[in-house]
């Protein structure tokens, strides 16, 4: 159950944020709507949502997810893999410490980005990826590990983060691309296996016994549907277009 976020409003420089994908630059004005939507859509799912200024220093620090790992004992300020995204740590940093009475950091040559860090009850899956490396995950099990936590590396080839292509949706269900689909770590969960051709719609966002779902990905929306959720369908056409999905827009406590 969650009852709070924190999001931080998207930033004109977003036009130049980082991306693999060659979907031509995002329409600031409506990447703003889109953001209001998602902002919307975490107050209907019982979140407090707070909303923190856009900082045009840094293109991409709308996704605040990759800035820290948030649960209940302690929060984790994360090195993020890109080195254009390191600063936005520290703009977090002090936001987190009147909130949370243990704040870790991880310290170089450690990089994470919490889009590649996957919480299944007490079980961390950490993508090990072109943003997080080895002693990321070291370095971050210390920290998890004396509360009961704890933590399984898994090599991401084929995405940029883990959970561009893995997803949990509590009740055993795991939103699953096929690169993941017959690795022996996910034998016990439900698999719900995302179409190829719709991989970008695998990043879904559960909360609360909702599910946030992108628009126009038909096969996923009926998968969800159909595994029992209501969901709730937002545009991300504007994030999609910097490597932006659901989870990346929030970090969810
Ligand atoms: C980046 O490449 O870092 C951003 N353009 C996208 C970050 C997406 N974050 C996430 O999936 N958690």
């Amino acid at each position: 159950m969650f009852t709070k976020a924190i999001t931080r409003r998207p930033c004109r420089a977003m036009i130049n944020g980082i991306t693999t994908v060659n979907l031509g630059k995002p329409d600031y004005d409506l990447a703003l709507k889109q953001h209001d939507q998602y902002i919307k859509a975490l107050e209907t799912c019982g979140l407090t949502v707070e909303i923190l200024e856009a900082d045009e220093g840094f293109p991409d620090s709308c996704f605040v997810e990759d800035t820290a790992v948030l649960i209940p004992e302690c929060a984790i300020l994360t090195r993020p893999g890109d080195s254009s995204r390191m600063g936005e740590v520290e703009l977090l940093a002090s936001h987190l410490k009147s909130k949370f009475n243990r704040v870790f950091n991880l310290k170089g040559p450690a990089t994470l980005d919490g889009g590649d860090v996957l919480l299944v009850e007490k079980h961390f899956y950490i993508g090990l990826s072109k943003r997080t490396n080895a002693e990321g995950i070291r370095q971050f099990k210390e920290f998890v590990e004396p509360f009961g936590y704890d933590v399984t590396g898994i090599p991401v080839k084929y995405s940029l983060h883990l959970k561009s292509g893995l997803v949990y949706l509590n009740n055993n269900h795991m939103l699953i691309i096929n690169e993941y689909h017959d690795d022996e770590m996910f034998r016990h969960y439900h698999k719900l296996n995302v179409k190829p051709e719709e991989k970008y719609s695998a990043n879904c966002l559960w909360l609360n016994d909702k599910v946030l779902v992108a628009n126009g990905f038909p096969a996923t929306k009926e998968m969800v549907i159909n595994a029992g959720y209501n969901i709730i369908t937002l545009d991300m056409t504007e994030f999609q277009k910097i490597d932006g999905a659901l989870t990346c827009l929030s970090l969810r406590y």
